[in-house]
């Protein structure tokens, strides 16, 4: 309990047994916007398996900023856990300059790991953690529909604990606040590479 980092064993690991697929939200508004989400497709390209489009959207949290544009990613690697994720994010984060200064404040790049899963020879099995460095799944995702909207769009079947019962992304969309949903709106930016 406490601990996102799923015991894996190294044998497992070894006869790819574990795999580690996880949901990434993605977030900036600060500089060259479209860049700084741009930059976690690239870099996470080897483990990419769908990526959502890119929608404007209303600051979160209570703090006056400017809009984002936010994504989310959903990401698969055989040799990941959830801290590696964790770890990639964020070194991402300080590559794009990002400087901590209000909680839920203006950023350049945000990373957030919303939920993540092993997948086993025999099941999937979902992270759960209550570690403050890497709490899973993320305490706000169900709360937010600049997160819940891309995810959504590329995930329509899935669902997200809350309170420890899972729920349908429609179901949790259709509990939020109507100003929160329309504060998310698509837009013609794209992250995905044009093919060859
Ligand atoms: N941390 C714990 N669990 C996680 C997780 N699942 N994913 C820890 C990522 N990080 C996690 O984060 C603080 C600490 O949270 C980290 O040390 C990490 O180990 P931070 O990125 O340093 O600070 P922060 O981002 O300001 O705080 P926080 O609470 O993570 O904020 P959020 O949740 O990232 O929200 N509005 C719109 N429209 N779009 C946005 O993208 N983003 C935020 C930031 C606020 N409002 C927004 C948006
Ligand atoms: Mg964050």
């Amino acid at each position: 309990m406490g601990t996102a980092r799923p015991a894996h064993d190294g044998a497992e690991r070894q006869r790819g047994a574990v795999m580690s697929r996880a949901v990434l939200s993605i977030g900036s508004n600060l500089g060259d916007r479209l860049a700084h989400l741009r930059s976690v497709v690239d870099a996470f390209a080897p483990w990419l398996i769908r990526v959502s489009s890119v929608y404007s959207t209303a600051p979160w949290g209570g703090v006056p900023q400017q809009h984002y544009l936010n994504a989310v990613l959903l990401v698969d690697d055989p040799s990941a856990d959830a801290r590696d994720w964790l770890l990639r994010g964020q070194e991402l984060e300080q590559a794009a300059e990002r400087v901590r200064e209000v909680r839920w404040g203006a950023r350049t790049l945000d990373v957030d790991v919303v939920w993540c899963a092993d997948r086993r020879s025999d099941g999937v099995r979902v992270c759960r953690s209550t570690d403050p460095t890497l709490t899973l799944p993320h305490p706000q995702a169900h709360n937010r529909a600049f997160v819940l909207t891309p995810w959504f769009e590329i995930e329509p079947e899935a669902t997200l604990e809350v309170q420890g019962r899972p729920s349908p992304l429609r179901d949790l969309l259709d509990a939020l606040d109507p100003a929160e949903r329309e504060g998310v709106r698509l837009t013609e930016l794209t992250l995905r590479r044009a093919e060859p």
